[in-house]
């Protein structure tokens, strides 16, 4: 294609975006051809944020809790995960996820975000008994937890249906899922990355059956490994079909690969434009979905910033305690303040909003910011 024929197909494009119509597999394979100019894709996918988003920068105040990274699987992008007997291998005590719930209560958290490996020896129980724990003694966090990698796990430990299970942990105190475990959709790609884990049919039957039942969830994708630009959308075109039927994904997160401590560390971690690139894509592709966030424990600060003009209206939260990021090499901070977080979004010119899990406003005691309500209306 030459110049000529990549602007008019642009403006096609454009046209269709600016009329609010559905862009093709085809429409996003051409965007993320490089010598289409990154600026006017970003530019295309701030007019869809704005309009959806209007100049809200959200964000939450959260913590991890990784309560063991002892797993069966062996998924060569992932740094975090450990062997039975290896001396990195841990589990955490009941003890120790009390004392984690405290600290969480103690800043003010909202939202606690809850994965972790499959270990060999522990039971469904012991993972439905944490969420327990945590809900009983901490009522006011919300429990966004298990993926559906795990979920597809506890269906095989208990040999009950996905159903029986997501009602099963809702009862204990799940308040939402989070969208790890998608990587990247296309067996291509899947079959070299964790062939053995819950295949792209299981995942996002998991997130069906949770959005049957009310449960909203996150929505993921990993690039910037052995994918190309077909395989990337084809996952963007798979989720936007469940979420036609459905509507419960609340928010999609592109997810950067970060090479370092995995078995794929002769690659190189995706650029700063092609983060940018995905972020403005997604927001152009997933037209269903209210939500984009920039995740900037792994793009970085400034890439996070930046994404907040190039499709993203969200940048997560204080984050405390991450592993999975940061055993794979990044090096940004392991929790910000919420005065930081507000600032950088300030100074990305938008209007910093704190929301709940479920994008409910959450109101703070100006005098104790510990204490703090969720506003009944949608934050949008
Ligand atoms: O499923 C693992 C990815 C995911 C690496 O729902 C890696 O709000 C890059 O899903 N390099 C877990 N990525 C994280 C996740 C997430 C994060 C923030 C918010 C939410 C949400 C969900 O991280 C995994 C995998 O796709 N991952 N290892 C790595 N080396």
């Amino acid at each position: 294609m030459n110049a000529t024929e990549r602007s008019a197909r642009f403006r096609e494009i454009r046209d269709k975006v600016e009329a609010d119509q559905r862009l093709s597999l085809d429409d996003g394979i051409f965007l993320y051809d490089p010598q289409v100019p990154l600026q006017a894709v970003g530019e295309l996918a701030n007019l869809v944020r704005e309009r959806k988003n209007g100049n809200a920068g959200y964000f939450n105040i959260n913590t991890h809790l990784n309560p063991t990274n002892v797993c069966v699987y062996r998924c060569r992008f992932c740094a975090f995960r450990s062997d039975l007997r290896d001396p990195k291998g841990y589990t955490m005590s009941d003890e120790q996820v009390i004392a984690r719930g405290q600290e969480a209560t103690d800043n003010g958290c909202t939202e606690m975000h809850i994965v972790g490996g499959l270990h060999h020896q522990k039971p469904y129980q012991w993972y439905r008994h944490l969420i327990e724990l945590l809900h009983e003694n901490f009522p006011q966090i919300h429990l966004k937890g298990w993926t559906a990698v795990e979920i597809n796990w506890f269906e095989f430990q208990t040999k009950k249906s996905v159903r029986w299970v997501l009602e099963d942990l809702r009862s204990a105190g799940l308040g939402s899922m989070p969208g790890g475990g998608a990587e990247i959709f296309h067996p291509e790609v899947r079959d070299q990355l964790c062939e053995h884990k819950a295949n792209t049919h299981a995942w996002l039957d998991i997130h069906r059956n949770a959005h049957e039942i009310g449960l909203r969830t996150n929505c993921t994708m990993l690039y910037g490994h052995v994918e190309n630009a077909y395989h990337r959308i084809d996952h963007l075109l798979r989720l936007r079909e469940l979420q036609d039927q459905t509507g419960g994904f609340q928010v999609f997160i592109p997810l950067a690969f970060h090479p370092e401590n995995t078995k794929l560390s002769d690659l190189k971690k995706p650029s700063a434009l092609m983060d940018l690139r995905t972020m403005a894509v997604s927001r152009l592709m997933l037209d269903n979905i209210q939500h984009i966030k920039a995740y900037w424990i792994m793009l970085g600060i400034e890439t996070a910033q930046a994404a907040l003009a190039y499709g993203a209206d969200d940048i997560d939260g204080t984050v405390r305690h991450e592993l999975i990021y940061h055993d794979a090499g990044a090096t940004t901070p392991e929790c910000l303040s919420v005065d930081d977080i507000k600032q950088l979004i300030v100074e990305a010119g938008r209007d910093p909003i704190e929301r709940d899990t479920v994008y409910n406003r959450v109101r703070r005691d100006p005098n104790d910011y510990t204490q703090w309500s969720i506003e009944e209306m949608a934050a949008v």
